[in-house]
């Protein structure tokens, strides 16, 4: 019996797809021979590779799953990566967790290689690994490190949170009781996976369950709807942002249109919704549409998903429900008495086995995100008829858009590298689509600039995602007596 569950979870279920897509589908016998193939030559001559870090760059499907599976059964920490990053957010990610071997696919090995042989990094093509004969893959103890994501915060360059495989499972297993998964589930995934939303909550928890993926290479509408149509899922789990933009396409689409696909998603047995506030308005819009009542849940990076609305239960627009199974959670301020009661707001804290081990090599920034055991979130939310409502973050430094978190300061520091810029200071504004919009207010020591041409130069820089979508150019920043600059000042500059 292997130590790590998921392969002996696998062997269950041999003979069913786990991933489908038009053009082939695989079960998941092949996905336990593909990653034995994978993890051998992974090892090479090595026995095990002791936690050494491997990079994921490949895109969704049957091969970045028997990648992942290989680095575990090698005994290696799996470290996805975004993408659509650019080179140097690609480099800080492979030099800070000083990673060993990238897995990459033709088309992405091609755009890392020069990175990889700068770096000196080991570059595997995974459509060129076919091993002639397979050995003996080491027994993986369940404490040890799985996984590193990197996740932007209140520091100005991403941090990695550590989990195991322990952490892995308990906040998978969390998930199969609350929202009865099962091997007759079917998914489309069509999230990036270099975040839980879809590592844990969409692929863990299929495989956990013998269920059927269909895996996307981004939010591909029109090919999703088309499956929706002919009642190919079971299942749905998405951001807000795309419900946002599923509603403005049913309310544009023609009556026969609208009603071949509003009758798919109706007989979903449960549709999701997570990663960032969902708005009442839209909650209630989808309702109307659709006749299905999505289920807003909460979660972070550092411990997977804490609370829900129930699958059988209260699903109430606004609110994220009552605390998930196996996690402990309580709303404190800091230095403050625990809240007791409803109605008192605090900051959210979360103890239990599906919190992270730490920050990669940042014991201090982890000894601080912890109070007493707990970890603390940075989210303030209140009790309110034994429910909890989100009401915001702590820090004015990490915006929510599209379902990814970004750090403004990250935002800040790559901005002021322009030879025009002085001084800036980034802030979330709110949007109907994205929920915020990356805003910056520069100061300039040089011009003009406007927002098409800043957007041209930071895409070397940032993700897509990260780049300010609004800019306002002032004669100087709103500072406070300490000559501290006042987010909320800037954020009236809007
Ligand atoms: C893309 N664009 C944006 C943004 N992203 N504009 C503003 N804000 C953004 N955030 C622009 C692009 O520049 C492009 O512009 C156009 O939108 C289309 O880009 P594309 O990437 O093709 O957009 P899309 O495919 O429609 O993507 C939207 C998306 C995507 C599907 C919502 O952002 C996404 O997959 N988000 C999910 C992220 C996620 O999984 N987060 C979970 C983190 P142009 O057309 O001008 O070029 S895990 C987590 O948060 C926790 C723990 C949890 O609770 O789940
Ligand atoms: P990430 O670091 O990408 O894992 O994002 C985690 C953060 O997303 C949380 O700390 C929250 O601020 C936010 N978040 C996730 N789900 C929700 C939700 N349902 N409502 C409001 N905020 C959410």
């Amino acid at each position: 019996m292997p130590d790590v569950a998921f392969l002996a979870r696998a062997h269950l279920f041999a003979d069913r797809i786990a991933f489908c897509t038009p053009d082939a589908s695989h079960t998941y016998q092949e996905l336990l021979d593909r990653s034995a193939e994978i993890a051998v030559e992974l090892l090479q001559d090595q026995i095990d590779l002791q936690e050494a870090r491997v990079a994921l760059l490949v895109s969704p499907g049957f091969e970045y799953t028997a990648s992942q599976w290989a680095i575990w059964r090698a005994g290696g920490i799996k470290l996805p990566i975004c993408l659509s990053a650019t080179e140097p957010e690609w480099e800080y990610v492979l030099s800070d967790s000083q990673v060993s071997t990238v897995i990459a696919d033709t088309a992405n090995a091609l755009k890392i290689a020069p990175l990889c042989e700068r770096l000196g990094v080991r570059l595997m093509n995974v459509s060129d690994i076919h091993v002639d004969a397979l050995k003996d893959l080491p027994d993986i103890d369940v404490n040890r490190r799985a996984m590193i994501l990197y996740t932007s915060g209140t520091t100005n360059k991403p941090k990695g949170v550590v989990t195991t495989h322990a952490n892995i499972q308990a906040q998978i297993e969390s998930l199969i009781q609350a929202w009865e998964w099962s091997s007759e589930d079917r998914i489309p995934m069509f999230l990036p996976l270099h975040h839980i939303h879809g590592i844990i909550n969409i692929i863990g928890c299929a495989l956990w369950s013998g269920a059927m993926v269909e895996p996307f290479t981004r939010f591909e509408m029109n090919a999703i709807l088309k499956r929706v149509r002919v009642d190919a899922y079971t299942l749905f789990m998405a951001v807000p942002t795309i419900y946002v933009k599923l509603i403005q396409m049913l309310e544009e689409a023609d009556d026969q249109d609208r009603c071949d696909i509003v009758a798919g998603f109706k007989k979903m047995r449960l549709m999701v919704s997570g990663s960032a506030a969902l708005p009442a308005s839209v909650h209630e819009r989808w309702a109307q549409l659709t006749g299905q009542k999505l289920l807003e849940r909460y979660g972070m990076t550092e411990i997977g998903m804490a609370i829900s609305n129930l699958y059988r239960g209260e699903r109430r627009p606004g609110s994220v429900g009552a605390p998930l199974p196996g996690v402990e959670l309580r709303l404190k301020m800091e230095n403050g008495p625990v809240i007791t009661g409803e109605n008192e707001p605090g900051e959210i804290q979360v103890r239990g086995p599906m919190v992270f081990q730490a920050y990669w090599n940042r014991s201090e920034a982890t000894a601080e995100t912890f109070e007493d055991g707990w970890f603390r979130t940075g989210d303030m939310a209140v009790l309110e008829a034994g429910y909890y409502r989100i009401m915001g973050r702590l820090s004015v430094d990490i915006i929510k858009s599209g379902g990814y978190k970004l750090s403004a300061l990250e935002i800040e520091a790559a901005l002021l590298e322009h030879p025009f810029i002085a001084e800036c200071a980034v802030v979330g504004m709110p949007d109907d689509t994205w929920g915020e919009a990356v805003s910056a207010a520069v100061v300039l020591q040089k011009g003009p600039l406007d927002l098409m041409a800043l957007r041209e130069w930071c895409k070397e820089r940032l993700s897509v995602y990260k780049i300010p979508q609004r800019l306002k150019v002032v004669s100087e920043l709103p500072r406070n007596a300490m000559g501290k600059v006042t987010k909320p000042a800037v954020r009236l500059l809007f």
